[in-house]
This record gives structure tokens, C-alpha cells and sequence, in this order.
């Protein structure tokens, strides 16, 4: 496999924050490259591809202030946030509500419709800018659990994009993910994606768990493949790493620490209620409980980063530990030893080098971390006699580094034990341990991660692939075993392709032949349920025995059933004659009226693309002042009359009419469409019947499964006309 550097992929990355720490001293904004993996990775790649980096700079530029120069490798193009999408969008809906939630602490997870109006409003803003600065042929990187609904605005400006995402926090188990009042909304974002990379198998797992409970999206287990609609998604573990030889050479120049007095027990990190801080105190402190031989001769050297100071939650838990600490050391102390102690902020690299070198035991017990790099930094940093790292099974970081001693966070008893088997374990164990864990991280290095996510970026081109009939008799079997079948089906977009005039979209002879062999069942009913007017659509179905429901149910015929026809259709006649004249007029060339007797279409698929908006605007005034309502469709905008009615009604109407009002004891429907107006009908058939959307929606489809093209249906007409 080649190294990032040299694959010459031409990329953009997209993450809230930009690489660099920016700061203002005396009026002046000084510019640091930020620390991390990430960063020393990415940074390479893009320097080679002459790419650019997208993010929010942290700070507030002001005007004329420029982020990059001329000399930067690569560009970095500033997004700035206002006070309130600060608030909103990064404190409120990515920390407040989405950090708790995916690590599994849902009872911590706020959640404020007004923080996710504004986080998907900053997404737009994200997607608009690299639309704004990407071409045709870059791979778009984009970057965490901040930027989960931006993919799909950006997909929306650029249809063939290539994006990759990954996210680097957890991805939590459907029984979790589905109390998110967006979780449907959050899906689309991602699904917009040609890859999504996760640290470890079980957060990909729960990933396509929920799009296929939450979405109805169709998943493979065993290719990781998502599909939705009419696009596929690649899902992938790709654990990361750390920038290894950088740590290991950190180790070995740093000077001694000063702390090497005590054998010490190390931890660091961000102070997050995720790390599982109080947690590892309160395990040190059964350790001098359990083992008093360790007293006066260990000391947990806790190190803790600031961070989110904004939100509430880390203000309490700030408080906690100082509590804790407190009655720790009160309790313990002696007049020569203190066993906690506690720093509260940052340290610099080469310092925390050093740290990780002379600690004896590197205690990393989050109670939830999507991989956990101090882990991997503090194995790097063994350079000489090697410590031992008792890690939490909760960390991504636990599915590969097999060698830890591996605990339960949430076991005081059994933290304190592996605590005292790591200081009391022969030098023997701690090498072969530690060798082991060497070797893989250094082999698992960052550039790798970087590598492989890039690889499986470049070889995402999974097919879609028609459904079976062992997938419907999976879903459907059960459903209908002793039932009567009631099938709707919508026409265009479901039984037919789409076409640029109604009247090329003919049934295909295949589709016709499948929904004869339903229809000439004794245990199914079927009907066809359009936009269409009613002799348009019975003409365009020549199948016996249907019930035909011809503008979205306002004109029902057919079958067994009463004619139907919406009593208050008579008060709209004239208006509707009058008002097909007015849109006639407005019509440019290619554009035209349809009149289907009880509403009318101005279809415009045909006339010059830079008319379609302005005509729409137009259109709109013109229907509401005649008194209809103007509904958008594909290509096309609708005047309907102003009743309450609808294809839902419309089903309901054939349901009792057909079955008599407890038709649900006997009869089981099911419902089939591609449009937006066959939403009404998902709804009213949830919880009653089996729904199915063709294609891909924009907006979370009401409907139980997605299904990827029309001959996905044909397929399910097969199955449900020779089921036993
Ligand atoms: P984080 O939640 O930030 O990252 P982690 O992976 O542990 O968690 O990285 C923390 C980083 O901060 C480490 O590089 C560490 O050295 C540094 N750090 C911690 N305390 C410090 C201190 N006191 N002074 C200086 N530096 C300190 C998110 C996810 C993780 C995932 C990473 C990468 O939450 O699960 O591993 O992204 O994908």
C-alpha cells in the first residue's frame, strides 16, 4: 500500500477547528501549528496535494486579518462562527447534545431544538464553503461528530462529489442513538457520504444497526455497505494511530521528571466525564485500602487538561475531583507523603514525554473513548524499562491492544486489583507485555490509519444491487401469513422510470406481467394511487381487477368499490379552468399545463433550467390567489383545490370501502412510492402496514424501507405474486 504522501489524491479536509492555535497578544494574531496526530498526519498529504484545509479558527478575525501566507504549504480558509452559533452549534449541539449521547450517557444529552436548527445551519454554512473551493475531482475529508449534516448539503452543489468522513467518537447502539429527536435527520447527513471510517468494528456495527432501523436503509454485514435510496455507502473500522517514532523520541531526550521520587501511577487526560476520573480516584484509593504496602511508596499523578469550561457539565465535575481529591489525600496523607497529585492543565509535549517514560503504571480508565491516544502515547514512550498499561475495555483502543491489563472502569474492586498486579508484576511479563504493544503501535502509526482510510476512500465504488425475493419473504412472510393483501402503489418514479413527459412513461411489459400475477391472486387486491388524473393513470395500467386513485385520491374507481369522487371538487371546477388559461400565459417554451380534471400540473422538466426558479415564483402567487394550494413535485408545480385530502385518505377511503371498518382484523397493506405526496400515506399506514420509498429522499422519508430503484419493486411484485 502506498503511504498518504504518495497517493497524489488532491484533498480537502473539513473540521470545526483549523490546525493552528491562534492567539492575540497586542493587538497582534500570532498563529501556532496546533499538536495532535491528526494534524502531523494530514498535514504531509496536503502539503504534497497542494490541498486545503477548511475549519473555524477559534477566535473572531478582523477585518483585512489574513490566516494563511503566501509560503503556507497548503491554504487553510477560515469559517467564522458568530457568539450564537458558538453557543449553539459547538458548546450546545455537538457537546451538550451529541458528545454525552454518543459516549452513552443519554441522561447527560440536552437536548434544545434551537441547538440543532443551528448546528445544521452551520453545516450548510461548511458546505457551502467547500463547494465554494472544491472542484470536480478532490476527496473531501470531512471530520467528526461537528460535521455530521454537512455532507449532505454539500452533496446537494455537488452531486459527484467524493466524501469521505470519520468520525472519531463513538457511534452508540441503536437502543441509544434512536432517543436523539434527529436521529433520522443525522443519518441523511452521513448517508450522503461515499465512505464513513470508524475506530473499531462495534461503533460500524451500531452504525449500520441504525441506518437500517432508523432510516430503512438497506445494509450488508458482511461488505459493510449501506444503501440508501439510490447511493451506497462504505463503512469501515480504521483504528488510528499515533505519530510513534515523534513519542518515542520525545521519551528518549526528555530529562528526567521530577516526580521520579515515588513509583507513580499516570494519568492524563482531557477533563472530560467521559475519562472516568472520579472513577480511577476512588480505585486508587481501594488500592491503599486493599494493599497498604503501597502506602507511602505510590502516588496516582492525575494530569487534566481544561476543557468545554463553557459547558455546565464540566464545572461540576471540576468540582468533584477537587472534592475528591481533597478527602483522598485528607484521609491518607502522611507527614512525608501525599498520595494524589493533581494537575489541572496542560504540559507540554516533551514534559508529558517524560511522564509517560518514568510512570510505572499508565492508568487509562475512560468509562467511554472512541480509541484513546494517550494509551498508544504512553506505549510509545516506554523506551526503557517498560511500565505497564491497565486500560479500560470501554476504550476503542481496548479492541487492539490486547497485552494491557484490561479492567472494567466501573469496577472500583477490580481497578485496585489490576492496579496492584501492574506494580507488583516482574520485569519479565512487563517487557513481553510491553514489546508486543510496541510493535503494533509503531506499525499502526498514524500514517497508516491515514493511509488505509484514504485506500478504502478510492476503492468505494459498491454497485446497487436489486433486492431479492428472500429479502421481501424476510420482511413480508410473517406479515401477511393468513391475511389478505391490500397493495398501493404509486406509478410514476415506483411502476415506471421517471421521464421527461408523462406520456413517455410507459409500464414496462416485465412490471405489467408482475402486477398481473398479484392481481389475479384470491388473497390480493391491488391499487394504483397517482397524481395523475383518472383516466390517465387507468389507462396507463392496464391490469384488471385494480382500483384506480386518480389525483392523490380525489377521483377513486375500479375493482369492487363505489366510484368516489371528493363532494367539494364541484366548488373548484370553473377556478380550475380559469387558473390552467393564467399559468398557460406565463408557460415559457418547453413548459406546459396539465389538466387533470379535479387539479392541474405546470410541468417545466423542458424548458431552459435558469427558467424553472422564476417560473416557480411566479406560479405560486398565481395558484393561491385562485384559491388552490401549490405543492411542489419533481419538475413540475401542482395546483390542488384546498381539501383535506389526500393519498392517505385516499388509502384509508379504498381500505373501508373494500373491507368494511374493521378491515385491520382480516387485512394487511402494504404501500410502494417515490414521492413526496406518498409520504401522507406512509404516515397513516405506520404501525399498520408495510411502507417502501423508492429512491433516495432529501428530507427523513415516514416510510419503513428504502428501496433503491424501480426494479426493486418489480422484484417485490414477483415475490408477493408467487408467494406461498
Ligand atoms: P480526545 O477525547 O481528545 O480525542 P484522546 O484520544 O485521549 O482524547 O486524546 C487526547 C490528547 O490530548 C492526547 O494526544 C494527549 O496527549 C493530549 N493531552 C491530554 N491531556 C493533556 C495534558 N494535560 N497536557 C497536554 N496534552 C494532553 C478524540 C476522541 C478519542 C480519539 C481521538 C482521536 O475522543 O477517543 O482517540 O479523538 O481520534
Amino acid at each position: 500500500m502506498s503511504t498518504p504522501a504518495q497517493t497524489g489524491d488532491s484533498l480537502i479536509v473539513v473540521s470545526n477547528r483549523l490546525p493552528v492555535t491562534l492567539e492575540r497578544k497586542h493587538q497582534t494574531l500570532e498563529r501556532r501549528p496546533s499538536s495532535g496526530g491528526l494534524v502531523s498526519a494530514l498535514s504531509p498529504v496536503l502539503e504534497k496535494s497542494g490541498g486545503i484545509w477548511i475549519g473555524w479558527p477559534g477566535l473572531p478575525l478582523r477585518a483585512g486579518e489574513e490566516l494563511s501566507s503566501p509560503e503556507d504549504p497548503y491554504r487553510m480558509i477560515p469559517l467564522d462562527l458568530s457568539t450564537s452559533e458558538i453557543n449553539r452549534y459547538y458548546h450546545g449541539f455537538s457537546n451538550a447534545t451529541l458528545w454525552p449521547l454518543f459516549h452513552c450517557f443519554p441522561e447527560r444529552s440536552k437536548l434544545e431544538r434551537r441547538d440543532w436548527e443551528v448546528y445544521d445551519q452551520v453545516n450548510q454554512r461548511f458546505a457551502a464553503v467547500t463547494a465554494e473551493h472544491s472542484g470536480s475531482d478532490e476527496l473531501i475529508l470531512v471530520q467528526d461528530y461537528q460535521l455530521l449534516r454537512m455532507p449532505l448539503h454539500l452533496r446537494k452543489n455537488r452531486p459527484d462529489a467524493r466524501i469521505a468522513f470519520f468520525n472519531h467518537i463513538p457511534f452508540p447502539p441503536y437502543d441509544v442513538y434512536r432517543l436523539l429527536p434527529w436521529s433520522r435527520e443525522l443519518l441523511l447527513g452521513m448517508t450522503a457520504c461515499d465512505v464513513i471510517g470508524f475506530h473499531i468494528p462495534g461503533y460500524a456495527e451500531n452504525f449500520l444497526s441504525c441506518a437500517e432501523r432508523v432510516l430503512g436503509a438497506r445494509v450488508d454485514r458482511d461488505t459493510g455497505v449501506v444503501e440508501y435510496g439510490d447511493r451506497t455507502v462504505q463503512v469501515g473500522a480504521h483504528p488510528i494511530g499515533i505519530d510513534f517514532e515523534r513519542f518515542a523520541e520525545a521519551a528518549r531526550s526528555a530529562p528526567a521528571s521530577e516526580e521520579a521520587r515515588e513509583r507513580i501511577v499516570l494519568g492524563v487526560d482531557r477533563l472530560d466525564y467521559t475519562k472516568g476520573i472520579p472513577e480511577r480516584i476512588r480505585a486508587f484509593e481501594r488500592l491503599l485500602e486493599l494493599h497498604p504496602e503501597h502506602r507511602e511508596k505510590v502516588v496516582l499523578l492525575q494530569v487534566a487538561v481544561p476543557s468545554r469550561i463553557q459547558v455546565q457539565e464540566y464545572g461540576a465535575l471540576k468540582a468533584e475531583i477537587d472534592e475528591l481529591v481533597g478527602r483522598v489525600n485528607g484521609n491518607f496523607a502522611t507527614s512525608r507523603w501525599s498520595p494524589i497529585r493533581y494537575l489541572y492543565r496542560s504540559v507540554p509535549q516533551a514534559r508529558l514525554a517524560a511522564l509517560y517514560r518514568d510512570a510505572d503504571v499508565g492508568l487509562v480508565t475512560p468509562l467511554r473513548d472512541g480509541m484513546n491516544l494517550v494509551a498508544k502515547e504512553f506505549v510509545a514512550a516506554q523506551v526503557d524499562d517498560p511500565g505497564v498499561l491497565v486500560l479500560s475495555r470501554l476504550a476503542g483502543a481496548a479492541e487492539t491492544m490486547f497485552e494491557a491489563l484490561q479492567v472494567n472502569p466501573y469496577s472500583t474492586d477490580s481497578v485496585a486489583e489490576a492496579l496492584h498486579r501492574a506494580l507488583t508484576m516482574e520485569r519479565e511479563e512487563r517487557e513481553e507485555r510491553m514489546q508486543a504493544l510496541r510493535r503494533r503501535e509503531r506499525e499502526k502509526n498514524v500514517d497508516h490509519w491515514l493511509a488505509t482510510f484514504l485506500q478504502s476512500a478510492r476503492d468505494a465504488h459498491a454497485e446497487l444491487t436489486p433486492v431479492s425475493g428472500q429479502e421481501f419473504e424476510r420482511w413480508l412472510a410473517r406479515f401477511l401469513d393468513g391475511y389478505r393483501l391490500a397493495l398501493f402503489l404509486d406509478y410514476d418514479g415506483t411502476l415506471t422510470p421517471l421521464r421527461d413527459h408523462p406520456s413517455e412513461a410507459t409500464l414496462p411489459g416485465a412490471m405489467q406481467r408482475a402486477l398481473e400475477s398479484c392481481s389475479a391472486r384470491a388473497d390480493t387486491d391491488v391499487s394504483i394511487v397517482s397524481g395523475r388524473a383518472l383516466d390517465d393513470i387507468r389507462e396507463a395500467v392496464p391490469v384488471p381487477g385494480v382500483v384506480f386513485a386518480g389525483n392523490h385520491g380525489l377521483e377513486i374507481s375500479g375493482g369492487d368499490i363505489p366510484d368516489f369522487r371528493h363532494p367539494d371538487l364541484r366548488h373548484y371546477r370553473e377556478g380550475l379552468d380559469t387558473l390552467a388559461g393564467e399559468l398557460q400565459e406565463i408557460a415559457p417554451a418547453g413548459a406546459w399545463v396539465e389538466e387533470k380534471g379535479a387539479s392541474l400540473t405546470l410541468h417545466f422538466r423542458q424548458a431552459p433550467p435558469n427558467s424553472h426558479a422564476g417560473l416557480v415564483e411566479q406560479a405560486r402567487p398565481l395558484i393561491q390567489q385562485a384559491g388552490f394550494q401549490a405543492r411542489d413535485a419533481s419538475y413540475a408545480v401542482e395546483a390542488r383545490p384546498p381539501i383535506g385530502w389526500d393519498k392517505g385518505h385516499a388509502v384509508l377511503h379504498v381500505l373501508r370501502a373494500r373491507y368494511g371498518p374493521i378491515w385491520s382484523s382480516s387485512v394487511r397493506p402494504i404501500y410502494v412510492g417515490d414521492d413526496d405526496t406518498d409520504e401522507d400515506a406512509f404516515r397513516v399506514l405506520s404501525g399498520l402496514g408495510w411502507t417502501f420509498r423508492v429512491g433516495t429522499a432529501e428530507r427523513p422519508s415516514l416510510a419503513r424501507r428504502q428501496l433503491p430503484r424501480i426494479d426493486s419493486v418489480q422484484a417485490m411484485l414477483e415475490w408477493l405474486g408467487r408467494r406461498r
